[in-house]
């Protein structure tokens, strides 16, 4: 299986993110996560680690804001030429509650304007560094459609929080979005998000079209971030109406392999309804037991049963990396995931 990797992620280091209360904490979504899946991944049979394709902006561009992408290649820039004290890393303090349609000329009226929350902080090598992760989803995506039976994009930073126009919970362009963006010239796609949060960029991008059936399994909005989406009532809309789908689980250990798996069977039917020419999905593995944000309890065991099942759709698969910070288990969660989709060319 082809794994599409850049080491551009390394520049994007941010020293800190701000959780509840206000407590600067050591950036969970760090570059350590990377070495501890690529170091599992180097040790099985099937993985070939391989540098991604430039696509350019045009692809990325026909998911995401112009105005969006101009903010992230210069606000790095406009950070360290402004007055304020602490530059280790951009990040605002107030956000733009049910947008005024004026977007604020100031940087930080800007940044509030563009992110939904405290974790998505801009260093030097942020922009470079979601560049690169887009591309590995294209380059995974151009993979499946050229004949591969499935490809996985071990991006960082991950994608799925971030909508047209904005960033949050580590994401600042939607690399499973792109990807599926750039599939669906090609025929239906399907994008089935496992992550332990609601996709709400993925839900956002594509919540008005019918060719991309958006699908999420995630932890109940109501208890848990991203908090303003995911609710089962959110369908879509005009003529994405009934093409999403969300899957709120109790963030509890209630919720543990045997539910998680019937929800999956849910989604996964409603995939073999649609009948998409591909299939992608957004993996995060911060549905594991042990993970320090997720409050459900998958195994590994588990994981690997949700890749098995995924693969037994028999569609052709890019998979995405997400979310997932037990940073010990990442490694080998990410190889139990993928075993079962690691498979041969696929028919046609
Ligand atoms: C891609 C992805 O998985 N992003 C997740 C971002 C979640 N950020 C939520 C931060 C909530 C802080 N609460 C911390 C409690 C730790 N005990
Ligand atoms: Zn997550």
């Amino acid at each position: 299986m082809k794994v599409y990797y850049s080491e551009a992620h390394r520049k994007h280091e941010p020293p800190f993110e701000v959780f509840d209360g206000g407590l600067r904490t050591p950036y969970l979504e760090n570059p350590d996560r990377m070495d501890r899946i690529l170091n599992a991944l180097r040790e099985t049979d099937w993985a070939e680690i391989v540098a991604p394709q430039d696509f350019g902006l045009e692809p990325i561009y026909a998911v995401h804001d112009k105005g969006y992408i101009d903010f992230l290649a210069s606000s790095w820039t406009e950070w360290l030429a402004s007055e304020a004290e602490d530059k280790s890393a951009l990040l605002p303090a107030t956000f733009a509650l049910r947008r005024h349609p004026q977007k604020p000329a100031s940087l930080l009226g800007r940044a509030g304007y563009y992110m939904m929350d405290l974790s998505a902080c801009i260093v030097e090598g942020t922009y470079a560094a979601a560049l690169a992760s887009a591309n590995c989803a294209l380059s995974a995506a151009q993979a499946v459609a050229n004949g591969e039976r499935s490809a996985f994009a071990l991006c960082r930073p991950p994608g799925h929080h971030a909508g047209k126009d904005y960033a949050g919970g580590y994401c600042f362009l939607n690399n499973a979005s792109v990807a599926a963006n750039w599939l669906s010239a090609k025929g239906k796609v399907a994008l089935l998000d496992i992550d332990y949060h609601c996709g709400n960029g993925t839900q956002d991008i594509f919540y008005d079209r019918s060719d991309v059936l958006t699908i999420s399994i995630h932890a109940d909005p109501s208890f848990e971030y991203p908090y303003y989406a995911g609710y089962a009532d959110e369908t879509g809309s005009g003529a994405g109406l009934g093409f999403h789908k969300n899957f709120p689980l109790e963030p509890s250990a209630g919720t543990n392999d045997t539910r998680y798996l019937s929800a999956l069977e849910a989604a996964l039917s409603l995939i073999r309804e649609f009948t998409p020419e591909h299939l992608v999905i957004s993996a995060g593995m911060d549905i594991y037991a042990d993970d320090p944000l997720g409050k459900i309890k998958v195994s590994s065991e588990g994981i690997r049963e949700i890749g098995k099942r995924i693969s037994a759709l028999q569609l052709p698969t890019v998979i995405v990396m997400e979310g997932g910070y037990n940073n010990e288990a990442l490694g080998r969660n990410v190889v139990a995931y993928l075993s079962a989709l690691a498979g041969r060319h696929h028919a046609g």
